[in-house]
């Protein structure tokens, strides 16, 4: 198995719109997973429903189709069983900051070794274009015809709140950067979640590759240092305040993850437990 594709791909082709960003993101995706060197077996991925949650039907791991928004919680439960799994949940922003948005808040407290990776489209694409909770005011959709009249919901922001310890924005449309992102998001222990900048080419013009060249730089350029808090408080508000977009990691801190704390795992996974011995601990 010599490339990504050869390692990762299943039988099945995508059936992604021509020109969709989640083709970017797959691609980044299982380069991360060759260049850490991980086999097939080694990777748990629970998918949300949508357009990006069909990888599933594509990527060669293992993998569990949840329903819509929940993504996590099956994550988590994979962890917790077989904590020798990298494991990551994958979820559209209507599923992941709107029927899930509990799932992010509470893995976040957590901070169960699960890398989430969200692709932000601004849209329910795969049933035809719906506001969502990151739709932008005044864009018109199927169900906002006169233009959104809601807030878009800051989930950087809500996400750092929830105590997240790791978290990135990446761009669909810069495969390299977002596979280094990938990596380390799977390489951190803790909560990691990386937003990804993914135009929908289909349901959403607006926010086009075009566009977001205009508004990302790369914090990596700027001398940035990702463990500090109020920095990154800052950074997860500057396109409201400033109109621009950092990409690359916001924020990272090393604190003890939710599976290192519960005794009964300290020695071994839940699956290579003996149950006489879940038992006795329980006494
Ligand atoms: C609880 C629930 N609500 C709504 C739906 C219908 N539904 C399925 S996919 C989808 C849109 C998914 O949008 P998003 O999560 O942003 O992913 P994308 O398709 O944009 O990748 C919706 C609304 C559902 N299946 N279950
Ligand atoms: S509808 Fe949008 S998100 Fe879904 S496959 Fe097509 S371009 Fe991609």
């Amino acid at each position: 198995m010599d490339t990504p594709n050869q390692k990762f791909n299943t039988a099945v082709s995508p059936t992604w719109c021509p020109g969709c960003g989640n083709y970017g993101i797959w691609q980044a995706l299982k380069t991360a997973l060759f260049e850490l060197r991980l086999e097939t077996h080694q990777v748990f991925i629970s998918y949300d429903i949508g357009c990006f949650g069909n990888g599933c039907n594509f990527t060669k791991t293992y993998a569990f189709h949840s329903l819509h928004g929940r993504a996590l919680p099956p994550a988590a439960g994979a962890k917790l069983g077989n904590k020798n799994l990298t494991v990551l949940a994958l979820s559209g922003d209507g599923g992941a900051y709107g029927e899930g948005i509990q799932h992010l808040i509470h893995s976040a407290r957590y901070n169960i070794d699960v890398a989430y990776l969200v692709a932000n489209n601004q849209r329910f694409s795969l049933t035809a274009g719906q506001a969502s909770p990151t739709t932008r005011a005044n864009a018109k959709t199927p169900t906002t015809p006169f233009g959104e009249i809601k807030q878009p919901i800051n989930s950087l922001l809500l996400s750092l709140m929830s105590g997240t310890t790791f978290l990135a924005r990446g761009f669909a449309g810069d495969q390299k950067h977002l596979a280094e992102i990938i990596k380390q998001a799977i390489e951190h222990k803790g909560f990691a979640h990386i937003d990804i900048l993914q135009p929908c080419v289909t349901f959403n013009k607006e926010n086009s590759y075009e566009w977001y060249k205009n508004v990302i730089y790369k914090l990596e350029e700027h001398k940035y240092n990702p463990s500090d808090r109020k920095k990154a408080i800052e950074k997860t508000q500057e396109f409201e305040l400033e109109n621009k977009m950092p990409i690359g990691v916001i924020y990272k801190e090393d604190r003890k993850t939710y599976e290192e704390q519960i005794p009964q795992l300290e020695e071994e996974s839940l699956c290579y437990q003996k149950l006489d011995k879940i038992n006795s601990l329980q006494k």
